[in-house]
């Protein structure tokens, strides 16, 4: 039944049987399989990549990447932009190197953003970089070529928000009467657009992780018909792994939940509002200054160690980091965003046993820092923000067998009190970033 219904999508029929989302769903086995790799992956890379990397953000902070939107620049004009785009120092290999280096496991690209256009060689569209740019090369598929190479997996971020196709009409929130678009449409046609661009991705470039939607939350009351993009990528590629940046808890066909610029349950931001947690992996996504895209004048930088933090809070509510960087429009990587990044990736070599291949852990994170846990049951308190040299933190569920530095391996000083675990943690051993003890308890395995 399933497949009959596919097939008339296919062939361009659009089907009444619309709600929301993929409400029959079962993930194959190969997806729950990626599930389990992508948790134990931990650290992702993201890159935000345009034409509008071109403007750099046009000398405002703020996301770079919504310049389109944010000065009003009509379709005609921003159709300039594209014949400015020649990234001659695009070297996939080393972009992929850098990712290896930060220890990072896979990189999600935008193959289309807001801005309509589209990163890769679109049979369907002529706004793309194969036919608009002077560089003329499908980037996607040279970066994919490398991550097969260098073992990182590739996934692509997706815009279901449409600045510059006629057919995304009604127009949502954002991309409004500026752009010189007609005030008529046909938003089956747009969804057709969008699918079939979508069946290109999941076509052209072999094996991919899987998509990052963004822009549902421009409006909500369109018919999204998740339902028939949800199914027509999991035909397409069963394993791939589908995650939405709507903000609200996941709707049934997702296979991972996202969070923006906040760790799982909070809302700092003021946009993540769901309150949910979901059972699915999880994921959180963070900028290294205050943009996505490549932003000249944002100076902005997250210090290493707030970063390296976030990601330890992030592996102990048991979510992965999206670290992003904007690529500069001549295609390199921003020096400042390499050396952080090489940064992250020399703790990682030290200390990447107590975060890849880890789940949340016992205790929630909390001011004090987090706890991750490893299959085979051990567990690491990692100590982040201590005043003084004593701890009190929650009990953990059993009793503790033995208690060491993860370093040298030197004996903890604790006591299991009624009031938690009290912790004695000298300063000689304390720990400018993250102090991580490793404790073994009696049936905390997590297998
Ligand atoms: C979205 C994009 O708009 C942004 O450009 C970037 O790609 C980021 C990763 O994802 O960011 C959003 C989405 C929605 C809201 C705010 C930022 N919102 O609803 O307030």
């Amino acid at each position: 039944m399933k497949r009959i219904l596919f097939t008339a999508f296919l062939l361009g029929s659009v089907s009444s049987m619309s709600v929301f989302a993929q409400p029959d769903y079962q993930p194959s086995g190969e997806n729950l399989r990626n599930r389990e790799w992508f948790q134990d992956a931990r650290f992702g890379l993201f890159i935000h990549w345009g034409v509008y990397s071109v403007l750099a953000g046009g000398g405002d902070l703020g996301i770079a990447e919504w310049i389109m939107n944010q000065k009003q620049i009509p379709i005609g004009q921003y159709e300039k932009l594209p014949s400015f785009f020649n990234p001659v120092a695009f070297d996939p290999a080393e972009w992929v190197s850098i990712a290896k280096k930060a220890g990072m496991k896979y990189i999600t690209i935008t193959s289309k953003h807001h801005d309509g256009f589209a990163m890769f060689d679109s049979e369907i569209s002529e706004y793309d970089i194969v036919e608009c740019t002077p560089y003329g090369k499908d980037v996607l598929k040279m970066l994919k070529d490398e991550c097969d190479k260098q073992g990182i997996k590739l996934f692509f971020y997706h815009s279901q928000l449409d600045w510059h196709h006629p057919d995304y009409y009604p127009r949502g929130n954002t991309g409004r009467g500026y752009t010189g678009r007609p005030d008529h449409g046909n938003w089956d046609d747009y969804l057709d657009y969008m699918n079939t661009q979508l069946t290109e991705l999941l076509t052209n470039y072999g094996e991919i992780g899987g998509i990052w939607f963004d822009g549902m939350w421009d409006q909500w009351d369109a018919d999204w018909k998740l339902d028939e993009t949800y199914a027509l990528i999991h035909t397409l590629q069963p394993g791939a792994l589908i995650g939405s940046n709507h903000h609200k808890a996941p709707f049934p066909g997702e296979d991972f939940q996202m969070f923006e610029r906040d760790l799982p349950g909070e809302n700092t931001m003021g946009f993540n509002q769901t309150g949910t947690i979901s059972e699915l992996p999880l994921e959180m996504c963070e900028t290294m200054n205050g943009s996505w895209g490549f932003n000249i004048k944002d100076q902005n930088y997250k210090p290493v160690k707030r970063l390296i933090q976030t990601m330890v809070k992030a592996a102990g509510y048991g979510a992965n980091f999206l670290l992003n960087t904007g690529p500069m429009p001549n295609g390199k990587i921003q020096p400042e965003n390499v050396d952080t990044l090489i940064a992250i990736g020399q703790w990682l070599d030290a200390y990447g046993e107590t975060i890849y291949g880890t789940r949340r852990g016992p205790l929630k994170p909390d001011e004090w820092g987090a706890t991750t846990q490893a299959k085979d049951g051990t567990v690491y308190i990692h100590v982040m923000n201590l005043q003084g040299e004593n701890l009190l933190v929650p009990s953990l569920p059993e009793k503790i067998q033995s208690a060491v530095y993860f370093d040298g391996g030197d004996d903890v000083t604790y006591k299991e009190t009624d009031y938690g675990l009290l912790l004695h943690i000298p300063k000689e051993k304390q720990h400018r970033i993250d102090t991580i003890l490793r404790i073994k308890a009696l049936n905390m395995n997590l297998d």
